[in-house]
This record gives C-alpha cells, structure tokens and sequence, in this order.
C-alpha cells in the first residue's frame, strides 16, 4: 500500500508538475508565529546594553525601516549574576534576505560562538527562539547598501532549566509532600505545542502566608502577564494559558515553611467551540484540506450535558488522512473513534461535556475532508 502510494505521488508528480504547483500555490498561508506591534518602539540605539532578567529591544529606527551600511550594529544582553542562561525570542524579524544579516552569539560580544544568522522573513518557531549558555548574548545586525526593511522586535528572558513537555503530568516543590526549603527560587516551564494551550490546576498549595510565593505567569517567562500570586493555604485553583506557555516561580525566604504545592497540568486544543451547537470542519472547508495538516477542535457545552456529533461530510484519504475522537478535553481522554477514507460515520456521543478531535493529513493527496454539526444534549 505504501510502495503503491509512493509510485503514485511520483507519477502524478511526473505526470502534472504543472497542476500540482497549481494545487500548493493555492494552499493556505502558514499561520504565522509572530505578530508586527502597532505602536511599541522600544528605543534602543546600536551598541546598548541591556541589563536585567528580561526585556525587549529591536533594531534602529523600528518598526521604520533600519539605515544602510550598518556594520555590526550591536547590543549586549547581560542578566544579573545567575545560573539561568538567557533566551532570546524574536517576536517580528523581517530583514532584506542574504544581505542584511543579525548574528547572535553565545557571550558578550562578537568574539563569542555564532548560536545563529539570521536574514529574510518567515524565521521558524526553532530559529524565533535562541537559548545561550550563559548569562551574556550579543546580538549584532550588519546591513548593506541597498534595500532596508524593518529590521527585527526582540524580547530575552532567563530560560528556566525544568521544563515541561508532556501532553499531561504534574509540578510540585522539591519534596513534596514533605516541607520545603529555605531560600528557593525554582521556576517551572509548562509549554504545549504551538496552537494549544496549557491548563493548569493547584490541588495543594500551603507555603508560609505572605512570604513564600508561587506565581503563574501567562506566557514562557516572568516577562508574561502575572496571573495570580498564591501564598498560604488553598486549593482548586485553575489557569489556562493565552497561548502555548506558562511559567510557575516558587520562592521561600529564610524561616518559615510548609508542604509547598502540587499542580497538575494538560495540554488544551487552541481552536475551542462552546455554545449549544455548531459546525466544526477540516481546514479549508469546502475546498480540500492541506496537506501536513495537525489540527485539534475542542468541544464543549454546559456541565451537566452530553454532546452529539453528527457528519455531514466525511472523505479523508483512506489510512493516510484521518480524525480522532476523543471523549474528554484532550489528547489524553480515552479515543472513541479514529476516521478514515469516505464511508459515512454514524454519530458519535460524549459521555461527558467535552469532545477533543484531531485532524492529520499526511504529505500528498487532499481530499473534501469533514464538516460535522454538535449538539448539546
Ligand atoms: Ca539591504
Ligand atoms: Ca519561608
Ligand atoms: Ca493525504
């Protein structure tokens, strides 16, 4: 089966060059992992340096466009004295490709290891985000003489050793259930992939009130939104991330303990319907769906009901193409049904309010896909 799809991505290939470059020209834009600000224009000149745990900078002139002739156009990133290494993220970077080039290195200036070269548009998620080893980066941007652009929006902050990555598990301070530390400053990574969320909930939090702190912070450092500040005796505490992070500090003063806390934490799906009823479709719909197509759909309806999902169209490429159902919040709830090919489905039902389908398509061959209605019931 997989010999005979392979000859035939190779035929058609062969065959129609022309109708398959068609066929991707038409394939949706890939969302986009950065955003372009408005109106922020941090002012930072070449040759800053930029002290402290995080912050942003960018290029001269931005988001204007940057001047010609730039030649190493520098800014040193130094954190206070820490065992954390810094990471950096550009939020927008948007440069003339091949000619004007930012170069990150791994210290405190250009004598450092190269950690990245940068130029041109679309960086990926892996090229967005540098960590360095220590607490030092310099980041240098060299422009020619012709044809400038905006140039680049970065923000640094300490990375946090623990991280965590998977589709559900749990954070705790060191030895719980038994008393913390004095003097601890621990940090906690939860990071889902792009286009879920984090949910995350406190079963135990019970710290010395007032001086020992946990904080939830909305993103993948402490520069994200503080959500909340738990300190003291509770319990049932729940957050979910904006995006795709978020980043939990513990920190104990001299004297003074407790048991600490536990949390346990799962990945959510970023597209989230609510409401009575609705339609829920591949990507694309009514045209066919991409190819490498990785999408999630979260359903859910009032507490006490149940959801009924019933298909009014559903043509995958068989064994390549396919939905899973599952019936809970995520990934992690038990699979009711994976669907494939063009047969018609029957309706499927949630035994409780929430109903988690993914959508994957694999490298060739799209087909109409699905377009389903739910209905609380
Ligand atoms: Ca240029
Ligand atoms: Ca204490
Ligand atoms: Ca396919």
């Amino acid at each position: 089966m997989y010999f005979f799809k392979l000859l035939c991505v190779v035929l058609v290939g062969y065959a129609s060059a022309k109708s398959v470059d068609l066929l991707k020209q038409k394939l949706p834009q890939k969302k986009s992992l950065h955003f372009v600000p408005l109106d922020r224009s941090p002012k930072t000149e070449c040759g800053a340096i930029l002290n402290g745990d995080f912050g942003e900078f960018s290029s001269p002139n931005y988001p204007e466009i940057y001047p010609k002739n730039l030649t190493d156009c520098g800014y040193r990133i130094v954190a206070p004295s820490t065992s954390k290494a810094i990471r950096l993220r550009f939020v927008d970077f948007s440069t003339e490709a091949g000619n004007d080039v930012v170069t990150v290195y791994d210290g405190a200036d250009s004598t450092a290891t190269v950690l990245a070269t940068l130029s041109g548009t679309d960086l990926t998620e892996n090229q967005a985000v540098i960590t360095g080893s220590g607490n030092s980066l310099y980041v240098s941007l060299t422009t020619d003489s012709s044809v400038n652009d905006r140039g680049f929006l970065a923000q640094w902050s300490l990375a946090c050793g623990s991280r965590y990555t998977s589709i559900k598990g749990e954070i705790h301070s060191p030895d719980y259930p038994n008393q913390y530390a004095d003097n601890l400053d621990e940090c906690y990574d939860i990071t889902a992939p792009v286009g879920k969320a984090v949910r995350l909930e406190f079963a135990e939090v019970d710290t010395e009130a007032g001086v020992d702190f946990i904080r939830v912070h909305d993103g993948d450092s402490e520069a994200g939104d503080l959500l909340a500040e738990l300190s003291g005796q509770s319990a049932g505490e729940v957050f979910v991330s904006t995006l795709s992070n978020l980043y939990v500090v513990f920190q104990s003063n001299a004297g003074g303990t407790g048991k600490g806390f536990i949390a346990y934490y799962s990945q959510l799906c970023g597209n989230r319907f609510a409401g009575p009823s609705g339609q829920v479709t591949s990507p694309g719909y009514p045209g066919n769906y991409p190819n490498n197509a990785d999408e999630c759909y979260l359903i859910e309806v009032a507490d006490d009901k149940r959801i009924l999902l019933s298909f009014d169209v559903f043509d995958t490429e068989a064994d390549y193409d396919y939905l899973e159902v599952y019936d809970g919040a995520s990934e992690a709830a038990p699979l009711i049904q994976t669907l494939s090919g063009s047969a018609a489905v029957a309706d499927i039902e949630s035994t409780g309010n929430s109903l988690y389908l993914r959508f994957v398509s694999d490298y060739s061959f799209r087909y109409d896909g699905f377009s389903a209605t739910y209905t609380e019931i």
